[in-house]
């Protein structure tokens, strides 16, 4: 099993390898507007210094790469050699103690852990619901993807029984909405999204005993920001 690969307690570095392209071509490539989140006019925001992404190739990194394509923010991306071990060395770890990708540096922020930094994304870029409620339910659908439905779905062990028991309401929910939160689509769909779309292509699973979630995937994967950073290969 490959060292520095993304989901290394899940599967193969041979899978991995075999699906996971690095991620450089893409970052030559800026993030295309959204086409239907709120214009967010980041390209324009003067004398600000540019966020900063840290990752790797064959990481979890284009799941941030996805949401900062749909806002349309620049940044500047860090990619760390893995086999050079750049991500235990002591300027990173000033970013991550946990040694680990993604992470950003955005001002005075160092922030890491992928769901914490799509929430701050959503939250300064005025993309969360004005109810505390409904904000809430954005949360809970991000920890479910990074908690629930990543470590279900790729943990070998448990995939057996967690399949059903996560997909048959998830597509109990996707029958009666577009999105997984509401009607709009929001940052809960880059979340559990990704997840879905990581399983489906590194471990071909089989979703269509839940068509509500494989039409899910297919409307969510046409946005051209997938499209354009996780959906590259
Ligand atoms: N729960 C974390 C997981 C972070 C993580 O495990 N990152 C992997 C790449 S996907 C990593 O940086 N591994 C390098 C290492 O452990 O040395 C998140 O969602 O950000």
């Amino acid at each position: 099993m490959g060292k520095n690969s993304l989901f290394k307690t899940f599967v193969s570095a041979s899978e991995i390898a075999l699906i996971f392209q690095p991620i450089a071509p893409l970052l030559a490539v800026p993030p295309q507007p959204s086409n239907s989140l709120p214009a967010t006019n980041n390209q324009n925001a003067p004398n600000k210094a540019k966020l900063k992404l840290y990752g790797a190739p064959r990481t979890r990194v284009p799941i941030v790469q996805w949401y900062l394509a749909e806002l349309n923010i620049p940044y500047d991306y860090i990619s760390l050699n893995f086999n050079a071990n750049e991500q235990k060395q002591p300027e990173f770890l000033a970013i991550n103690p946990m040694g680990k990708v993604p992470a950003i540096v955005d001002g005075n922020l160092k922030l890491w852990e992928s769901g914490a930094i799509l929430l701050y994304l959503a939250d300064k870029y005025n993309q969360l619901p004005n109810s505390v409620e409904e904000r809430a339910k954005i949360t809970q659908w991000v920890i479910f993807a990074n908690a629930t439905l990543g470590p279900g779905l790729f943990l070998a062990d448990r995939r057996e029984k967690e399949m059903p028991t996560l997909l048959a309401p998830l597509n109990q929910i996707l029958q009666t909405q577009p999105f997984i939160a509401s009607n709009k689509f929001t940052v809960a769909d880059i979340a559990v999204a990704s997840y879905l779309h990581y399983a489906k292509l590194l471990l071909s699973l089989d979703f269509s005993k839940y068509p509500a979630v494989v039409a899910y995937l297919d409307r969510v994967t046409a946005r051209q920001p997938f499209k354009d950073t996780l959906g590259k290969r």
